[in-house]
């Protein structure tokens, strides 16, 4: 690996807050593509946290700061993923489900869907079905993406479903759903419209769907 990815790497690992946001712009400075430096610097070694703290080698504190140092160099590549287009390609409510607290994923599947033009309001996480169906209601969007980590929060994908049901609005958006532990075969079991395994494949998703996505309203 480039010497730069392994530094930007290493202060993820080890939650090098301090020195992440310099690296980042160094290796940007240099001409990277800033989709390595998130793929390579970042995101692999966040899979490497998630190991080490299955392994009990790693804890909640040591998974904290590698967080916040991933948040932080995400700031710093924002604006190179983020080309922002004037015409919306669409709205889009997003949050991470009820009883969950993980937002990486879903900040980087909100980040990429503006690059893309699409409109996003973010709920943050543990969001409730209620939630989800207020921000519908508030929002007149057209999608909704839900994001659950947990295997113990995946259920409230399904709750959300039922309450736009409940609602009398489920026909009005398109449910998309990702997450580490979510499949294809589960967002299908559930009813969502489509399941997407990263951020920019929720992109292509949503582009899909736009076609048949119901009118903003
Ligand atoms: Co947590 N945690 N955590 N954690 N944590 C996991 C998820 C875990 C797999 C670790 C492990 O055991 N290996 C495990 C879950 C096990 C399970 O359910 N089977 C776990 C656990 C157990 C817990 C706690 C219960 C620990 C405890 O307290 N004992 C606790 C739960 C708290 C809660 O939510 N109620 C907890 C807490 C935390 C922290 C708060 C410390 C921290 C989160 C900080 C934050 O997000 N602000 C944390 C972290 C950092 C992790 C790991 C290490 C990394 C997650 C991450 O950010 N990945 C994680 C291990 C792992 O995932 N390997 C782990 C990077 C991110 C870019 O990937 O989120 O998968 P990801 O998102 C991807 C795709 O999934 C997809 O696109 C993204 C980008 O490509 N995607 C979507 C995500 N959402 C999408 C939505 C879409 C489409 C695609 O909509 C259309």
């Amino acid at each position: 690996m480039d010497e730069i990815l392994q530094e930007i790497y290493n202060c993820v690992l080890e939650g090098s807050n301090k020195t992440i946001a310099a690296k980042v712009q160094q290796a940007l400075d240099q001409g990277m593509d800033p989709g390595d430096v998130l793929d390579e610097g970042m995101v692999k070694p966040m899979a490497e946290v998630g190991r080490l703290f299955e392994e009990g080698e790693y804890f909640v504190p040591e998974m904290l700061i590698s967080a916040r140092a991933m948040k932080t160099g995400m700031e710093v590549l924002k604006p190179y993923l983020v080309k922002a287009d004037i015409r919306s390609a669409g709205k889009v409510v997003a949050g991470t489900v009820q009883g969950d607290l993980h937002d990486i994923g879903k900040n980087l599947v909100c980040m990429m869907l503006e690059g893309a033009a699409f409109e996003i309001v973010d709920l943050g996480v543990d969001v409730s079905p209620e939630k989800f169906v207020q921000g519908v209601k508030d929002s007149g969007a057209q999608f909704i993406a839900m994001s659950a980590l947990l295997t113990t929060t995946m259920p409230n994908m399904q709750r959300t479903i039922e309450a736009l049901k409940a609602a009398g609005i489920r026909d009005k958006v398109k449910v998309l759903v990702g997450g580490a532990p979510l499949t294809q075969q589960y967002a299908h079991d559930i009813g969502a419209d489509g399941y997407a395994p990263d951020a920019s494949r929720a992109v292509s998703l949503a582009k899909t769907l736009t076609e048949s996505a119901p009118a903003a309203g």
